[in-house]
């Protein structure tokens, strides 16, 4: 062990030798699923990917796909999930470098949340859900989404928007109170009442209502689960 290594602990071990374990961190818009993956960002195992805002943002060098979005949901939905899947599955079949890879968010919630949220929400049509789901499939099937464990970011949907508000993201300065109610239904259909379909790896569950020390606190005394599945 190296001692000067603050992150080394017993957990870190566990994966002396193992390799390619994936973790995906799943919750609402603003419930707290970058602060996590920041706090394991220093550990010795772990490999974390946040989501490429920079490209969604950024597309040539002259779209922005988020801003479009909220501008005009019905115009720029199919798009946007059409960038998210290609993005995600980037992610998804990233190398290893290290033990564990953590990734925010994975395929399985462009579909599960943000396809199904906009499909019952008729911002994309039934030809447009025909054609995202079938991609889902076929990249499932393929095995080019593989999750070992899903950790639950868990925020009441009051707490997730107020989080939205202050860090004024501009892309989402048009994000209604209704789609972050909608989201935080959909990810506890998915993940907690697993009605239609089962997520893909077991779930870690996180109360993410806390303020930022408490939450450290939590990751801390659930650090053998999310990094080692030890549910
Ligand atoms: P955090 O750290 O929990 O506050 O998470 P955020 O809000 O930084 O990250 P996330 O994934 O909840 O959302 C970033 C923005 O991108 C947000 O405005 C929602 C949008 N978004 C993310 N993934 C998808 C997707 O697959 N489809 C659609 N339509 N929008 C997405």
């Amino acid at each position: 062990i190296n001692e000067g290594d603050l992150s080394f602990n017993g957990c870190d071990l566990l994966f002396s030798g193992k390799s390619n374990f994936t973790v995906s961190v799943e919750g609402n818009i603003g419930s707290g699923k970058t602060t996590l993956l920041e706090y394991f960002t220093d550990s010795a195992s772990v490999d974390a990917l946040p989501e490429p805002i920079e490209q969604w943002t950024n597309i040539q060098g002259q779209y922005n796909a988020l801003q479009l979005l909220y501008e005009d949901p019905k115009r720029w939905s199919f798009s946007f999930n059409m960038y998210a899947q290609l993005t995600r599955v980037q992610m998804h079949m990233k190398q290893h470098i290290k033990p564990i890879k953590m990734l925010e968010r994975s395929l399985h919630s462009t579909r599960h949340c943000f396809v199904e949220n906009d499909y019952r929400n008729k911002t994309i049509n039934g030809m447009e859900y025909g054609i995202l789901t079938g991609w889902y499939d076929w990249l499932v099937k393929s095995e080019k989404a593989k999750v070992d464990l899903i950790v639950y970011v868990r925020a009441d949907p009051e707490v997730s928007f107020d989080r939205i508000k202050k860090r004024s993201r501009k892309e989402e300065a048009l994000v209604p109170f209704s789609l972050i109610e909608d989201l935080h239904n959909l990810h506890e259909e998915w993940l907690i009442e697993q009605k239609d379909f089962k997520p893909p790896a077991p779930v870690v569950i996180l109360d993410a209502n806390k303020e930022y020390d408490e939450l450290k606190e939590l990751y801390e005394t659930h650090r053998q689960e999310i990094l080692c599945g030890c549910v």
